[in-house]
């Protein structure tokens, strides 16, 4: 669903790098952005703060300052990637898990497309994971008890009938928009009846909803569980249009999928409300090559692209897209992560010069 461009003079962006390879990416999706030139409103960037360095340094990982800007001051964002620890740090919180919940970025899009074949990526795949962005196991209400089984704990995973039909209605959308319009539901209904029950039955239910006449008419409904899911996505990715999945099973899946074209640094996505939007990389703040100046920007620049596309900006993204995909056909210039030599700053140059 495109937003509104409402004849913009300027676009305001915010970015919030975060941490890691987030603060070597994103300044390279700025300078694409900038590149476009007068296909876009002229682009205002804001510097946010969010993220793991955040919070060591101020004490907060989300600030009120940063929620504040993006509400008041941006008609879009570009969020990098997060370094949240895997052990319980007081006072600590992920800040794009509550971003997406405060901003009500409902729907994460997950694009994953090979676009070359002679470089070891699967040939047709051409999927996209639309993945919930609010609920799941993410609600992370977790307890840890002492009991007769020694430490217990344990996790909420919330599943609403709210929440799993606007996912299901930007799936139909988005499948209704793709010439295969196959849309597949993702879920484990054989064990988890109650919670995956709902979800698949309240995605079934949206052509039927009386708003929706007829609209999905032309989509095909399949439905597979996650498990045999994953196991066909390395098969016979073919298969597969467009997958709507619960948030921690979307999750993985997206990441999966990034597997059958060579690397995780080529698979953008955007967080999508209905009032806002913000592009961001799939791949985390890979703390391994992170200030190295190698991590993949390519990433970054089809979530930039993403982005704008989401807001009307056909033309921009277009071209954001036809030269990622044209360096990576090249292949003359990647980065390690899709076995090149080339730095971040390279790649982006190589896209700098075919815009
Ligand atoms: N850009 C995606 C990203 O940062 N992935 C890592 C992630 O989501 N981590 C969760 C967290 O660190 O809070």
């Amino acid at each position: 669903r495109s937003m509104s461009t409402a004849a913009r003079q300027k676009l305001r962006i915010g970015l919030i790098p975060a941490d890691g390879i987030g603060k070597e990416v994103i300044p390279a999706a700025k300078a694409a952005i900038i590149a476009l030139g007068s296909d876009i409103p002229k682009p205002e960037f804001l510097d946010l703060m969010a993220g793991w360095e955040t919070f060591t340094r101020y004490g907060v990982a989300l600030p009120e300052e940063t929620i504040h800007a993006l509400r008041s001051d941006c008609d879009c964002a570009l969020f990098g990637s997060v370094s949240s620890p895997s052990k319980k740090v007081v006072g600590y919180s992920s800040p794009i898990v509550a971003l997406r919940k405060e901003l009500d970025l409902y729907a994460n899009i997950r694009p994953v497309v090979s676009v070359a074949p002679q470089a070891g990526q699967q040939p047709d795949v051409d999927l996209v994971v639309v993945r919930e962005n609010t609920e799941c196991l993410y609600v992370k209400q977790e307890i840890l008890e002492t009991g007769a089984n020694g430490k217990e704990a344990r996790a909420t995973r919330l599943i609403t009938e709210r929440a799993s039909r606007r996912i299901g209605q930007m799936a139909f959308d988005i499948a209704a928009s793709r010439p295969r319009k196959l849309l597949t539901i993702i879920h484990k209904s054989n064990v988890l009846s109650v919670t995956d029950g709902l979800f698949r039955e309240t995605v079934r239910a949206v052509p039927s909803l009386p708003e929706v006449g007829g609209i999905y008419d032309g989509v095909t409904i399949n439905e597979q569980l996650v498990d045999s899911a994953v196991y066909r996505l390395f098969r016979e990715p073919q298969v597969f249009d467009v997958m709507v999945a619960p948030n921690l099973y979307g999750d993985i899946l997206s990441d999966a999928a990034a597997a059958l074209v060579g690397s995780l640094g080529l698979i953008p996505s955007v967080n999508a409300g209905d009032d806002f939007i913000m592009g961001e990389p799939v791949h985390g703040s890979a703390p391994d090559i992170a200030g190295q100046g190698i991590a993949n920007p390519l990433a970054s620049i089809r979530s930039a692209a993403l982005m704008l596309r989401h807001l009307g900006y056909t033309k921009g993204a277009d071209r954001l897209d036809v030269a990622v995909d044209q360096v990576i056909r090249e292949g003359q210039t990647l980065t390690p992560d899709l076995k090149g030599t080339s730095t971040t700053s390279e790649v982006l140059d190589a896209v700098l010069r075919l815009l």
